[in-house]
């Protein structure tokens, strides 16, 4: 089962039998003050080093989310992925919560995005589903009810069967354009969650052979030495069925932990790539 993701100039195929795909995480304002105000202000400066280093750093898709309090999302958006394209050729996962600003950013893009995302219930389904149809994108889809975030991994399969049915059948959008999110949790707020978390891995993996992302630094939210638990936590996903996170892309130490899991898993032909990123960064010293 292969996701295809493209921007004008390149193409990425999501899938178990290829390298996983890292989506950069950094062009999102959440915990970030100075960046929010600069978003206010209709300031996109920072947009350009945090796209500048997550591609340095092995991002192969970057997500773009616009949310900080009190702006124009849906303006800055447009105006974000419009900027965005004009720096680099890594495909766009665009992230809110507001239809609006999918529509916004989906307008603004060129090629086929990944929208993040819908939720299992009627309401966003049927709101965001046409979207995703109309514009020929792939979908995140998140398995969670009205304001629940179920615990129990029957249940997120559940939900997970309802987003499939929904949108292969009323909306006619391809099995392999549907990218599913296990729902990942802080590891500190209660260490039962990252089991349930790959649990769900394992489970729609095992009914559906989708492709399955998740939000990484999730996981280590609050905790100290963030990478060291991202680090560990993503070969374990990779090898149940995860096959992409949206992840922090800077940090050297957990992108050698998703090519070591490629590697290991045999989705790193003749250990080509794992050789090759060795060289880079001994001709870069
Ligand atoms: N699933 C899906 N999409 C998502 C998430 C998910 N999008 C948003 C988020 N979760 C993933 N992106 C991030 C981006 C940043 C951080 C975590 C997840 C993060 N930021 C630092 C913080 O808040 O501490 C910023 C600190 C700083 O730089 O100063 O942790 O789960 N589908």
């Amino acid at each position: 089962m292969h996701t295809i993701v493209s921007s004008a100039a390149r193409t990425v195929t999501i899938g178990h039998d290829q390298p996983f795909a890292i989506i950069g995480e950094r062009i999102n304002p959440t915990g970030r003050k100075i960046f929010q105000q600069q978003l206010r202000d209709g300031d996109l400066s920072r947009v350009a080093t945090d796209v500048r280093e997550q591609a340095e750093g092995g991002a192969m898709l970057l997500d773009v989310n616009m949310g900080a309090p009190l702006a124009d999302e849906a303006a800055l958006m447009a105006r974000a992925v419009g900027l965005i394209q004009e720096l680099t050729d890594l495909p766009l996962v665009i992230d809110s919560s507001i239809v609006e600003v999918l529509d916004a950013g989906l307008a603004a893009y060129e090629g086929k995005a990944l929208v993040n995302s819908v939720t299992a219930e009627d309401e966003r389904l049927d709101a965001i589903l046409p979207l995703v149809k109309r514009y020929g994108a792939a979908v995140i889809g998140l398995p969670n009810d009205e304001e629940e975030i179920p615990e129990e991994p029957a249940r997120r399969l559940e939900l997970t069967r309802k987003l499939i049915g929904v949108a292969t059948g009323k909306y006619g959008i391809a099995i392999e354009d549907i990218v599913i999110d296990p729902l990942a949790m802080p590891v500190g707020a209660d260490t039962v969650h990252p089991g349930r978390t790959l649990d769900t891995i394992a489970m729609i993996a095992g009914e559906f052979g989708v492709n399955m992302t998740l939000g990484a630094s999730n996981v280590s939210f609050g905790m100290p030495d963030r990478h060291s638990i991202s680090a560990a936590f993503l070969p374990i996903a990779a090898a149940r069925g995860l096959t992409s996170a949206i992840m922090d892309a800077r940090s050297p130490q957990v992108v050698s932990a998703v090519k070591a899991a490629d590697l290991v898993l045999n989705r790193d032909e003749w250990g080509a790539a794992w050789i090759a990123r060795h060289r880079a960064r001994q001709a870069a010293t």
